[in-house]
Formats: C-alpha cells, sequence, structure tokens
C-alpha cells in the first residue's frame, strides 16, 4: 500500500488564496497552541536528520511528509503545500507522523482542511521525527506561511 507514493515525488498543488477575517481570528485564537506545539518541535529539530532510506527520498526545495516516524513509510512532498489532503492525497490525510522542511521557507501544517484548525510552524530546514500527540495523524492541510 506504500508503493504508490514511495515511487517518487507527488506533484504540488498550488495553495495560494487570501485569508477571511473569520479565519484570522479562528487562526489568532489557536495561536498560542500552536507555537506551544512548535517550540516543542524545534528544540528536536535543529541538525539535518542522518542520511537514511526514508528520509533521503525528501529533496531538496521540497516540504515532505511521511507515514510514520523518523521519516519511515510512505511520503508525499510539497513545494507549495495542499490546501486539502483530503481531495489531492487522499492516502496522506491523517498520516503525517514525521516531517522535513527542505525548503527556504516556513510552513504550516494544518489538523484541518482549508488551513485550519491548529497548526505546526515548521521554519525552513526543521524536521520531526515524531510530532506531538495531538497533531500526530491529524495534518489535513498546508502551506507556506
Ligand atoms: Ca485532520
Amino acid at each position: 500500500m506504500f508503493n504508490r507514493f514511495s515511487a517518487g515525488s507527488v506533484r504540488p498543488t498550488g495553495g495560494a488564496g487570501g485569508t477571511s477575517p473569520r479565519r484570522r481570528r479562528a487562526r489568532r485564537r489557536l495561536t498560542s497552541i500552536a507555537l506551544a506545539v512548535a517550540s516543542a518541535v524545534s528544540l528536536t529539530a535543529a541538525v539535518a536528520p542522518q542520511a537514511q532510506a526514508g528520509w533521503s527520498n525528501c529533496s531538496s526545495g521540497r516540504m515532505c511528509l511521511f507515514d510514520s516516524t523518523s521519516g519511515g513509510g510512505a511520503y508525499a512532498s510539497f513545494a507549495s503545500g495542499s490546501p486539502d489532503l483530503r481531495a489531492y492525497y487522499p492516502y496522506f490525510n491523517n498520516r503525517t507522523e514525521s516531517y522535513w522542511n527542505r525548503t527556504g521557507y516556513r510552513f504550516c501544517l494544518y489538523r484541518e482542511p482549508g488551513y485550519g484548525g491548529a497548526y505546526l510552524l515548521v521554519y525552513p530546514g526543521r524536521y520531526a521525527s515524531s510530532i506531538s500527540s495531538f497533531m500526530n495523524n491529524e495534518i489535513s492541510s498546508l502551506r507556506r506561511c
């Protein structure tokens, strides 16, 4: 079941668009928890991961999500993100257990489709071998942020 995604990079989809005032307010409400999560992650993510089969699937310039911890299992990679993993990468909806941001941009990984709910803020070059239980297997959309 992993072969479909492990064969190569998945084409990114555009995720540009405006942000509604309602969404901004919702995001503000969740900022504190998101920042707390991001802080916890960044403590363990300052150095590039060791070269291993799983991590090495992630090419420079891509934001990579992995189905298992430590860069394991199936993966999907993105240049700019996806507004709805349910629609565009159905296997990966609510599947992410580790990630690596090999882009020069900050990325936000959201709990809900449409860039909704709590999010993880991932700085350029950062990775996580595992993510907090609140966000583990919950990521449903992502974009540069
Ligand atoms: Ca979700």
